[in-house]
């Protein structure tokens, strides 16, 4: 049976509301899509189990879908100085935009389980690996402008999607020679992990640094959602976007580098250790 929008979607205050408020809280997108960086911030607090207050980017009023536009995260800059989301806040310290400060500042506030391995060379392979998905220059980025490209181009003019499209390609530096280089970076990414992952499968690990579960498992699992998102049952996420230039492949080179190896291990860590159905 589908599962209605509605049932699987958290309450969110408002940002006004959250500034007045101590303890965590999270800005997410308030939007049924699984952004990959909501979604490793939001995997990190389950595993650990930390509570946090679900807030909206949109400013009061302001329709989530315009994400940014025309000055709809107005009170989301004023109070982080940025308009990007996820953000962590605690309590009254500087708020954190970077996926690398959340998951330091989710490590302090509730140590077990690590995610950050214990061995230096795992950490520092942990967390290069992570920065090829999630970093600027990584995986997600440039995935990103395959929204802006191609897919910009077969939207029909003066439509608000079109216009979102191009609004987000210009935020995240689409060009050209940017759209050139994405399918290689991709690529080469997605290796980096599959051997990484299978060197560790030849030692009888299941997880893609050291002995147990750590960030970059997350990082996986949450990136392999902009390529291959999980089926409906267990991400009820707004249709439109499963297409290939948006949730998806958007070509043949890069389904060939998301092996089934990657994707039976992203399956693993959602059935091991993640929230399902996914919750917005
Ligand atoms: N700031 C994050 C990246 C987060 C990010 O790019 N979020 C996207 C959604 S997945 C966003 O908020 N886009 C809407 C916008 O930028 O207006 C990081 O670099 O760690």
């Amino acid at each position: 049976m589908a599962i209605a929008i509605d049932d699987i979607k958290r309450h969110y205050v408002t940002i006004a509301e959250a500034r007045r408020m101590d303890g965590l809280r999270i800005v997410l997108g308030a939007f049924t899509v699984p952004g990959p960086w909501h979604e490793a911030c939001k995997g990190i607090c389950y595993v650990k189990g930390l509570d946090y207050t679900p807030v909206r980017s949109a400013n009061e009023g302001a329709s989530d879908l315009q994400i940014g536009m025309g000055g709809s995260q107005s009170e989301l800059v004023e109070w982080t100085a940025q308009s990007s989301a996820p953000v962590m806040v605690w309590n009254d310290e500087r708020p954190r935009a970077l996926w690398n400060d959340q998951l330091y500042l989710a490590e302090r506030l509730q140590p077990e389980p690590s995610l950050i391995p214990a061995a230096p060379e795992d950490r520092v392979r942990m967390f290069g690996l992570a920065n090829e998905l999630m970093g600027e220059g990584g995986l997600l980025f440039h995935k990103r402008h395959f929204m802006a490209g191609p897919f910009v181009d077969s939207l029909p003019e003066d439509s608000p999607a079109r216009t979102l499209m191009s609004f987000l390609g210009q935020k995240y530096g689409y060009n050209e020679q940017a759209l050139a280089r994405a399918t290689g970076r991709i690529v080469e990414a997605l290796k980096l992990i599959d051997t990484q992952l299978s060197s560790q499968q030849a030692r009888g690990r299941r997880y893609l640094v050291g002995e147990t579960l750590s960030a970059l498992d997350i990082y996986w699992a949450t990136s392999c959602g902009f390529l291959d998102p999980l089926p409906e049952d267990l991400c009820p996420m707004v249709s439109d976007f499963r297409a290939p230039y948006l949730y998806g492949t958007p070509n043949a080179e890069i389904e060939r580098a998301l092996t089934p190896a990657l994707r039976r291990h992203r399956d693993f860590v959602y059935e091991q250790h993640l929230e399902l159905p996914i919750v917005f």
